[in-house]
């Protein structure tokens, strides 16, 4: 079957299979790899004589509003984070609202405030063209269809990563990364949320084309920098076919009209100005919430697990109403709590106990001094009593625009 043909026969509304999903993406996935390696933004940490991130790579960063960091974490540190994330991914419900695993032990995180994990349907787009998450995905993805004998559903996002993992609350206080966010949104940087995502092969659903800040875009304040960035630390090597892609530039433009994107491209949702974001076990990408983003059905025979969180200038949430709410049992688009001093701080405290909890097991780095907490480290030691404060339930404190 040539490609147009699948072309057609998607558009006829016949069913796609896995293997056609694959061959109707080949071309497509060739060009976005030499796309990708032809811009040059990526390559190891450099840090100036100060220590802090350099020049050169935050001015990469600008221009195209994103950067692939090679070789950030460790080999060591990556398995511990394989290790936590497969126990987390095993002890899932074993549909929407299930107390029980696959397993048949009781699922992780039914006393959580709010449920760690969001199922979809095999290689499902389950935002799309829907009004959830203040309707930021207007244009809904080919979905696939899985395999027979592939589940009813499985994980696609598990929340709550440092209440529910040890190695994921250690990796929040990670130095080289919070360097990164220092040299992007300051000193007084804060955070934003956080999810992981998991793409298994064959089964992983898409995310539908979207930009991710919903709040300033009419600010007068408004530039490319003010909804923030995430991070997504990669556990697995990702290709062209199961990672993230990005439009680069998008972030400079203003809010994007995705819908008609897709409608330019003949109604397919293989963007030709997009690129994929590839890398290595150990590799971080920083990510602008203004660019374009999105990614397919995982079709292909490679996991990808997807360790994202965020991080926000000060002056980005300070006073304002959040209003982005994600939540597995309501994606409905909230007005949010007005983000004061005290929220910020609560929500800040993570990374000053993250940066802790790693002193504790890596003794020999040396931690990151994350500005706002200079001088009251001894209030966020990590320990018991901490984690009930500042640990537990943390993500209803997010600081999401
Ligand atoms: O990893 C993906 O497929 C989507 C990631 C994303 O949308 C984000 O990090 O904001
Ligand atoms: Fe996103």
């Amino acid at each position: 079957m040539t490609m147009n043909d699948v072309v057609e026969q998607r558009a006829s509304g016949d069913e796609l299979s896995r293997d056609e999903h694959v061959a109707a993406m080949a071309d497509f996935v060739a060009a976005g790899e030499a796309r990708a390696r032809a811009l040059g933004n990526r390559g190891p940490v450099r840090r100036d004589e100060a220590g802090r991130l350099h020049p050169d790579i935050l001015a990469a960063y600008w221009q195209h509003g994103f950067y692939v960091f090679e070789g950030v974490v460790d080999a060591d540190e990556v398995a511990e984070l394989r290790a936590d994330t497969d126990e987390m991914i095993a002890r899932a419900p074993v549909r929407r609202g299930a107390h029980v695993d696959a397993q048949g032990r009781p699922a992780l995180g039914r006393d959580y405030a709010i449920q760690p994990y969001l199922m979809v349907r095999p290689l499902s787009d389950p935002w799309g063209g829907t009004k959830a998450l203040g309707g930021r995905h207007p244009s809904k993805m080919t979905e696939p269809t899985a395999d027979a004998g592939a589940p009813d559903e499985v994980v696609y996002l598990m929340f709550g990563m440092c209440q529910a993992m040890p190695a994921a609350l250690r990796l929040y206080g990670h130095p080289t990364l919070l360097t990164i966010a220092a040299g992007i949104n300051g000193d007084d940087f804060v955070p934003y949320n956080d999810a992981v995502f998991v793409k298994q092969p064959g089964l992983g659903g898409s995310v539908a084309w979207h930009q991710d800040g919903i709040t300033h875009w009419e600010s007068p304040e408004w530039d490319e920098g003010i909804h923030g960035f995430n991070f997504q630390v990669q556990l697995y090597r990702t290709t062209a076919a199961n990672g993230l892609w990005v439009v680069p530039g998008t972030h400079k433009t203003g809010r994007v009209d995705i819908k008609q994107l897709v409608a330019d491209n003949g109604g397919s949702d293989r963007l030709p100005q997009a690129v994929p974001l590839l890398c290595e076990p150990g590799d971080v990408t920083v990510v602008n919430r203004q660019l374009v983003h999105g990614s397919f059905a995982n079709t292909s025979e490679d996991i990808r697990v997807s360790v994202t969180f965020g991080f926000h200038r000060r002056a980005s949430v300070l006073g304002v109403r959040g209003k982005l709410s994600i939540k597995p049992d309501d994606l409905s688009w909230s007005e949010g709590d007005v983000y004061d001093e005290k929220r910020i701080d609560d929500r800040s405290a993570v990374i000053a106990v993250a940066i802790d909890a790693r002193h504790q097991h890596r003794s020999d780095e040396v931690p990151f001094r994350y500005q706002p907490f200079a001088g009251r480290e001894h209030e966020t030691r990590f320990g018991p009593e901490n984690f009930e404060r500042y640990i537990r339930d943390y993500n209803t404190r997010d600081l999401a625009i």
